[in-house]
Order: structure tokens, then sequence, then C-alpha cells
């Protein structure tokens, strides 16, 4: 008998506790190998894990079937970095099992908790932009939105981070060795990448045509995600590239019977995907670098033309059925590969090409330092990919010569929005390639979105001002709130109903209950259960001892100059030195503790001192027996997603202190506001638009804001006359200097201080006493408790704006005219 392929090809698996049990045994069993009694804890979450997959399974193969039968437009999503974090609660919550699956294992004996902390998240992200991509693709499945990620299925994730004597010393993320169970090889689809080569005039082609004659080739195999959506019965689908070597190439050599260089080229071909490039800001122009964003980009684009589009599509309509959504310019070389694909091995008319390549990609920009601007040096890019330089190279001819025609006579505009710089070696500004094709270019706050249009892009705004346009972040609140803060989600769902997972804004509705004293009575208990279980988190996980009840201040996120880290640290040290010098009462002192979350880039030396500094003054403060604990320091190493799921829902005081003008957005600040944190804050980011939402009331602003900070640059910043001008500060970068925190060693963080004192790129400084003064106004206000919690609930109440979903909803709109189709037909 024939089977209909449209034919559903397992039974709908049922929520039964009894089911559940039968699929996760036959998993013990035949899938690890072993029996109940026998089985380690990996075995039992590796089955779970399995088990909760498979009731994924036919809504993702329904999934497929409907994307093939719509032929509706599609987001790609192309990012090198998916930062997802780990994913058996997100599976479970998104399948509808935790219950389930709870009462399952429990009647055997397991504990579900146990096996959740059994798993090595994917780490495959540095930060904000890593962690925005999975947001975005959780938001995309529970939109409804037909669309796929692409990226890079690296071997080793983000470093893991160790302190060794309060340094930090980096080793290997192996997130896979204890196996994968969320992913799914397609070796049988890979897809060959070339590199290197020459170029030549094609003879038998049209005048002018080249070709590209490569000099070696890599294998692109598929790994696929199910990326499920919340309570809809979509999973769309994540497709990560790994490197590996060409069996054409290993024959080569095999048959030249070079067997050690035939091991040694396959070595270098899994190189490409061997470990996320851990720089975060300032850009490394590194050669491995480059094939990296190549290899999953030429992957991505052939994939998507020739397996996801049917094989009789006809190109010139791809803009009506994509958009490839650029996360910064990371994956930006996709431009001269799409161009490549049509005018090379398509014969198509350049012309032709051009317009089609104008309305398919689009650009977000998550930077404002120039520093973290990619470039690629000619001669790199030349000798990896010859091909695509000529493109890049007419694409900028025929753009300059319409500056030209625009602008005449103004040589200065023109050096200035090249595609190629040359200073100091002639190289590819991605953000300007990006901005040239991209058929619309956006920030990720509105300040960010106005800086970037009015200063780092702004010939570009000036010629185009329709491309540029803003969409505000965001982050799920299914992980960040609804799996993160159970208690909180049970205390909001109870009051206004569980449509406030799917719908933020809907927090709207707790506002009144701020008002409500028992709401507020329960919303500290929770916070005050949270902060518990955060405490026992971290004695477990670092065995670092905090108070379970103090005020929890957390800044967590990279270590950057920018970010400013060290404005905090002064902070601490003045506490401290206060209340050594008698000048701070003890007993007015809040009781509270510092979290800090942060790694540095490996290279990156002042980072790194300041990783020391912070680590040498809490074993100071914390080893200081006459602090009686009122204040404590923690840093645990390796902060990720993991422990922000436990430490958001419990923090008090959000700290987002950046000079402001230099953070695009931050995401931290909106996952810290939905859990019920006030924010002291700079004008900065999001910051500005969480400030407007929640209230001034309900937000410590501080510091100087963007054009003040401008001016200030632009008179001439001294920081050594603050030091001189303030007792306080002058007495804390002192205290520093003494060696009070380094057994006696006066020199010990001199490169920090002096570095304040000589430059302070980021004037710290500056804002050293207005911070203060912001910090007396939190301990104020901490003090009623009442208040506090008014303000904290509204902070939830008012921050539903910064769901992702909202994010998606606002690209759809103003970006990729998309829309949400119905899963339940
Ligand atoms: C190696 C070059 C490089 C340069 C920049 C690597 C990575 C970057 C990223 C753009 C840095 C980054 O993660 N940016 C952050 O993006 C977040 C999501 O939009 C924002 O919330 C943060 O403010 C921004 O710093």
């Amino acid at each position: 008998m024939g089977v209909n392929a449209n034919t559903p090809p397992i039974a709908a698996r049922e929520h039964t506790v009894e089911s559940f049990t039968r699929e996760f045994l036959r998993e013990l069993n035949f899938g690890q190998g072993v029996d109940l009694d026998r089985a380690s804890e990996n075995d039992k979450y590796l089955a779970l894990a399995r088990t909760v997959r498979h009731y994924l399974m036919e809504r993702w193969l329904e999934t497929l079937r409907n994307q093939y039968s719509d032929q509706a437009k599609t987001v790609a999503y192309l990012s090198a970095e998916f930062l997802l974090g780990p994913q058996l609660e997100n599976s479970l919550l998104a399948a509808d099992l935790d219950g389930v699956a709870n009462e399952a294992l429990a009647a055997l004996g397991i504990s579900v908790d146990d096996l959740r902390g059994v798993e090595i998240e994917p780490g495959l992200g540095n930060g904000g932009l890593g962690r925005l991509a999975a947001c975005f693709i959780d938001s995309l499945a529970t939109k409804n939105v037909p669309s796929i990620g692409y990226g890079i299925r690296y071997e080793y994730g983000i470093f893991r981070q160790t302190f060794v004597d309060g340094r930090q010393v980096e080793t290997p993320d192996n997130w896979l060795r204890l196996g994968s169970p969320w992913e799914f090889p397609h070796p049988e689809n890979a897809i060959e990448v070339h590199f290197g080569g020459r170029t030549e005039a094609v003879t038998d082609g049209p005048e002018g045509a080249r070709r590209w004659v490569p000099a070696w080739q890599v294998m692109g195999i598929p790994y696929n995600y199910m990326v499920p959506g919340f309570g809809n019965g979509r999973v769309n689908t994540l497709r990560l590239w790994s490197a590996e070597a060409t069996k054409a190439f290993d024959l080569q050599i095999f048959n030249s019977g070079d067997y050690v260089e035939a091991v040694r080229a396959q070595t270098f071909a899994e190189n490409i995907s061997k470990v996320l490039y851990p720089e975060d800001s300032t850009p490394q122009g590194k050669e491995l670098r480059l094939q990296q964003q190549y290899f999953f980009v030429a992957c991505s684009l052939r994939d998507f033309i020739e397996q996801v589009l049917p094989a009789d599509y006809d190109l010139a309509n791809l803009p009506e059925r994509i958009t490839f959504q650029l996360n910064d310019t990371h994956p930006v070389i996709a431009v001269p590969e799409l161009m490549r694909l049509l005018v090379d091995e398509r014969q198509w008319d350049w012309d032709a090409a051009w317009a089609v390549a104008q309305k398919v990609f689009a650009y977000t920009c998550h930077t404002l330092l120039p520093e973290a601007l990619e470039t690629w040096p000619v001669e790199l890019l030349g000798r990896l990919l010859p091909r695509h330089l000529e493109i890049i190279d007419r694409i900028n001819e025929e753009f300059l010569a319409q500056v030209r025609a625009q602008y005449p006579g103004d040589d200065a505009r023109v050096d200035r929005m090249s595609i190629f710089g040359e200073h100091p070696v002639r190289s590819v500004r991605m953000a300007h390639l990006a901005t040239v094709a991209g058929f619309r270019v956006n920030g990720v706050a509105e300040l960010h979105s106005q800086l970037l249009a009015d200063k780092v892009l702004s010939d570009f705004a000036q010629m185009w001002p329709d491309k540029f346009t803003n969409v505000t972040n965001g982050v799920t609140p299914r992980r960040f709130v609804r799996l993160a803060n159970p208690k909180l989600s049970g205390l909001i769902t109870e009051s206004i109903g569980d449509g406030w997972i799917t719908d933020l804004e809907r927090l709207r509705e707790l506002e009144p209950l701020a008002e409500d004293a028992e709401f507020r009575r329960r919303f500290r208990e929770i916070k005050l259960a949270n902060k518990r279980r955060f405490a026992d988190v971290l004695m477990q996980r670092d065995g670092i001892e905090i108070a379970g009840d103090a005020m929890v201040d957390a800044m967590v996120k990279r270590l950057h100059e920018y970010k400013r880290q060290s404005l905090k640290l002064l902070h601490i040290v003045s506490l401290y030195e206060g209340i050594r010098s008698g000048r701070l009462p003890l007993d007015q002192v809040t009781p509270r503790t510092f979290v800090f979350g942060a790694k540095a880039a490996p290279g990156y030396y002042m980072a790194k001192e300041t990783i020391a500094l912070i680590n040498a003054v809490g074993s100071t403060i914390n080893a200081d027996a006459s602090l009686q604990g009122r204040l404590k320091v923690a840093f645990p190493a390796n902060y990720n997603v993991t422990l922000a799921e436990s430490l958001v829902p419990a923090a008090d005081l959000s700290e987002q202190i950046s000079l402001a003008g230099k953070e695009a957005s931050g995401t931290g600040n909106m996952k810290f506001a939905l859990n019920g944190a006030l924010t002291i804050g700079t004008d900065d980011g999001a910051n500005v638009e969480i400030r407007k939402l929640v209230g001034d009331d309900n937000f410590f602003l501080f510091g100087m804001d963007e054009p003040a900070a401008a001016t200030l640059e632009a008179d001439g910043y001294h920081p050594h006359a603050f030091y001189e001008g303030d007792r306080e500060l002058r007495a804390a970068l002192d205290m520093i200097s003494s060696g009070i925190f380094a057994n006696g060693d006066a020199s010990a963080f001199a490169p920090v201080v002096s570095s304040l004192l000589q430059s302070d790129r980021f004037m710290a400084l500056a804002d050293f006493r207005p911070y203060l003064d912001a910090q007396t106004r939190v301990e104020e206000a901490y003090a009623d408790q009442e208040a506090w919690s008014r303000s904290a609930v509204l902070n939830v109440a008012r921050s539903g704006y910064f769901s992702s979903d909202r994010s998606i909803q606002d690209y759809l709109d103003r970006i990729w005219g998309a829309k949400p189709v119905d899963q339940n037909r």
C-alpha cells in the first residue's frame, strides 16, 4: 500500500502521565541502551530531552508541510550568534508538558529539576546580540511568522570563564561533550563552499563577464533545531552549519598517498566552525572569522534558494518571498554572494540582479562605537574571496557615481561614504556595504537609531532618509518571565489571566494592583523567595555565600569600559571607605549584595584588569568582619543564560550605567524591569524608553545625557579635575591605589586607576557624583518598602512594550512586510 506523503507519520502523542512515562522509558532503554536502575543522570537527561522533542515533532513536520504549500513570505534571520540558553525547560513549556513530565518522572523517583541541572547550555553567542537573535526566533515562532534562523554550529561556544587569584582564565566550552539531543544533522544536504583562488574572464559569456576559479572548498552540514512557538502549534527551524572536509578534497590527497596531509586538510576544514570568536566590540580582522562569515552565509543562501524554494521558482520574484535580515555586519558578505549566484552562476544581467539584491536585505546595526564597525582589509578579502571583492568594487563604483550625481563636487562626501576606507590599509567597510545594499537600516533603540542617522551613518541618512528606521529591542516573556520567575508568573496569571504571556502589554492591567497592599505584600514575598533561591544557586554553583534578604544590586553584562563597571566599583569602594573612615555609620548603610556577571574578551587588557580589581575589592569587603555582613560582593564566574534566569527574578536594583550615547540598547535592562527591579541608569539606549514608560518616580536617572557628554568631550575632558574636586572620589581612588585590596601592593591596580585619571575615555569620573547621589536616593527609597514595591510593581506593569513579540511586530510592519500565517487551518 502506498503511503500518502501528506499523512502524518506518527499518531498524536497523548499528554498523559502514562504515555509520557512509556515514551521516557522507551528512550532510556532503546535510545540510551540502559535500564532505569543503571541509568546515569546524563542518560536520564538525554532520554527526557528526546521524549519532549518527540512531542514537538508532529508540529514541526506540520509546520514544514505548510511552509511548502503556503509559499508565504519568509524571514531568514542571518546571525553569526544565537545564544540559546538551556533548551529543556523551554521545550517542556512549549509542548505544555511541565506538569506531566514532573509527575511522570517523580513516580520513577527522578526530579526534572535535577535533570535540568545536567544540561549544558548552548552558548553560541557573546552577549546581547546573540541573545537577541534567540529571543527573536522565539517570537517569530510564537507570532506564527514563517521564518528560519541561519547561523553557525560552533563546536565550542563562548569560553568558560574561571577566576584564578581573581583573574579571568578562559577554558574551552565543550558544550557537545555529553550529547546534543536537540539537534538533527542532515549530512545528505551538505552544501559546498569555496574559497581562495582567482578570477578569470569568461570567453564564451556576455561581454566583461568573469568567473571565480576557487582553490579549495569545504562542506557545510546543516543541523536543524526546533524553535517552538508558545501555545500555537508552530515549530520553526533554526539551521546551524557545521564545516567538514569535502570528500573530493580528501580523495585527491589520499590518492597522492599523503594520508597525513589528508587528515590535516580535514582538520583545516573543521576549524571553520570550531570556535566562536569571543571578541565583542573590537573586531580583530582575523582570516578565520571572515571564513566563518562567508561559510555560513554561502550555505544559507544556497540552502534557501535551492532547498527551501520550489525548484522552478523564478528568482526575479525573490523579494516577495524573502527578507534576509542581517544581524549586524557579520553576515553582510551575503550581498556580493547573492550577486555572484545570480550574475555568475545564473548569467543574470548585472542590473537585474542588483535590483533584486537591493530588495531582499535589511540591516540591523547594534553598536555606536566606531571601533566596533567591521572592516576587512582588501588584501585579505581579495585572497579569500577574489570574486566577491570584484563585485563589491562594482557595487561601490555605481554607488559613488550616484553620490557624485547627487552631490556634485563634494569629494569629501564621496570619501566618507565609499564602501572602501583607506586607513590604515585599504579595507571594505561592511556597514557601508550593508547600508548601500539594504532596503532598510535599523538601530535597536530610539536614541540609538537617532544617533545612527545623525552621526555614524549621517551621510547615508541624508541621501536615503526613508531607509532608516528604528526597532527597539525586546526580550521573550516566555523565558525571562514565565520560566525564570514562576512565582511572579503565577501571581500575574492569578490576577489578570494568562494572556500576558503572548500579549505582554496586558501587564498594564496590573497597574491598579500597585495600590493594593495585599498584592504588594505577595509581590515582596515572591521577591524574597527568589532571592533565597538565587542565594541557594550561588552557594551550589560557586560556593558563594550571600544573605538571603539583602538588597540585590545587579550589574551583569560584558566587561567593557563604555559600560563602566569601574563606576559601579567606585561606588562600592566609596561606601567601604566611608564606613572605614567613620563618615558613614554602619547602621545607616543599606544591607546590599552587589552582584557582578561579566566576561572580558580574552585580549582586552583593561577589561581583565577591571575583573581582577572587582574580585580583589570583593575579597576584602567580604572578609571584613567589621562590616557585619552588611555589604557583600558576589562575582560568580561564567555568567550565562542559566544564571541569568535565577538572578534576574531576584534583583531589586538594575545597574544600567553606560556613558550616554554608547550603549545601543541593552536588553538586560528590560529583563530586570519586567521582573520588578528598579533601574539606576543613564539616559542611554533603551533606558530612555524604559524610564518614559515606567515613569521618573520609578527610575533612578543620573548623569550626563548624550549631548552633554558630547559637549564635554568636545570641550576637552580632564578627569583629574574631577578627582581633585571631589573628596569622596579622591578617597575612593586613593583607597584603591593604597594597595589595601592587594595585600599592600600599591602598584597592583595602577593601570586601572591611571587609565581613569589620565584618559577615562568614557567619563566615569564626570558621572561619579551624580551616580553617588542617585545611589543615596536609592537607599532612601528602599527604606520605604511599601513605596519601593509599589514602584517595582509599576515597573512590571509598564514594561510590556519590551516584549520581543512587539519588536517582531515592528519588524513586520516597518521592514519585512511579511504576515503571520494561521497555523490551525
Ligand atoms: C568582533 C566584532 C563585533 C562587534 C560588535 C562583535 C560583536 C559586536 C556586537 C554588535 C556587540 C553587541 O552585542 N551589541 C549589543 O547588541 C545588543 C542587541 O541589540 C544591544 O542591546 C547592546 O546595547 C549592544 O551592545
